[in-house]
């Protein structure tokens, strides 16, 4: 497999959600055992995934901790059975060096690690070894305890500083190809979550294509229910949708989703009024990260 990425910049990829656990907000249990990822895995393939994101443990706000021999027993054998049968890109979700080591041995193309390498020392040089793309995720605090009354001056502003430095810290370790995430609900309140998909445009400035994950996140249901009585996950497709429409506007390129179909579907028609005619720019495309980036970090995509 020579770039695992090589559609960014030409039209949105799409990243499917496989959740191998017993508790995460959406999916928890659905997914545990060896033939329903697999099943779920190929579900996601068929309707088109672009990637297969799987992770061990859940990082819902509160999440405790999970061993690491129990997260490699939960997402090693999906990987080494999924790569046996398809060629489709798989990203591990963790942030545990052992953990991305095994799964890149079994078959895994991408690191997305909602730490951006910072919770586990040894992660910086298992990526650089591998030469795989990375994702780098910002989150204030650590899932235990991110939603406690997060606080930012200026959210976008301090989540770019941060990306700056992160991404300096990946190159200096010889990590060439790095997408960025703001970590939408990661230490964040709603008005957080609004202002950084209303700004995303900015985080272009930085060069890197751009990762968002919203999918059926509370957020969503707060603003379709109320705080007190919010929408259940089981109701937020609507309001994914328009979340990831509106980040796709403002410069996403890949989008971690649970329902691919659906966004399939309303991509195409995005992608098509936005992606028609036009050749990437800097900064979209894995080897022009360091090229010039776009003029103005708040413009959108050139349908505008
Ligand atoms: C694992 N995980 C859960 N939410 C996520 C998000 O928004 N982005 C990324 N990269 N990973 C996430």
């Amino acid at each position: 497999m020579t770039d695992v990425l090589s559609g960014v910049g030409r039209r949105t990829l799409v990243m499917g959600i496989l959740n191998v656990t017993p508790d995460s907000f959406f999916d928890g249990g659905q997914f545990f055992h060896l033939e329903s990822a697999l099943e779920h895995a190929r579900r996601l393939i068929r309707e088109g995934a672009d990637i297969i994101d799987i992770g061990g443990e859940s990082s819902r706000p509160g999440a405790q901790p999970v061993p690491e021999e129990e997260e490699l027993r939960r997402v090693i054998p999906v990987i080494r059975a999924l790569r046996q049968e398809s060629s489709v890109p798989i990203s591990i979700d963790t942030y545990k060096a052992s953990v991305a080591e095994a799964a890149l041995e079994a078959g895994a193309n991408i690191v997305n690690d909602i730490s951006a390498l910072r919770f586990d020392s040894r992660m910086v040089e298992v990526v650089a070894r591998a030469g795989v793309p990375v994702v780098l995720m910002h989150m204030q605090g650590e899932p235990r305890t991110m939603q406690h009354n997060p606080v930012y001056a200026d959210v976008v502003r301090e989540i770019k500083e941060f990306f700056a430095e992160r991404i300096a810290f990946a190159r200096a370790h010889g990590i060439e190809k790095i997408l960025i995430d703001p970590g939408i609900g990661f230490g964040k309140t709603v008005e957080h979550n609004l202002e950084i998909l209303r700004r995303l445009g900015e985080f272009r400035e930085l060069g890197c294509p751009i990762l968002i994950g919203v999918s059926r996140k509370s957020f969503i249901g707060r603003l379709c229910g109320t705080a007190e009585n919010p929408l259940p996950p089981s109701e937020r497709l609507e309001g994914t949708i328009a979340s990831n429409v509106i980040a796709v506007l403002n410069g996403a390129q890949i989008v971690r989703v649970h329902d691919v179909a659906a966004h399939k579907r309303a991509l195409a028609i995005v992608d098509a009024i936005c992606y028609a005619g036009r050749e990437p720019k800097g900064g979209e495309l894995y080897g022009d990260q360091h090229k010039e980036a776009p003029r103005d970090g708040r413009e959108g995509r050139s349908c505008r």
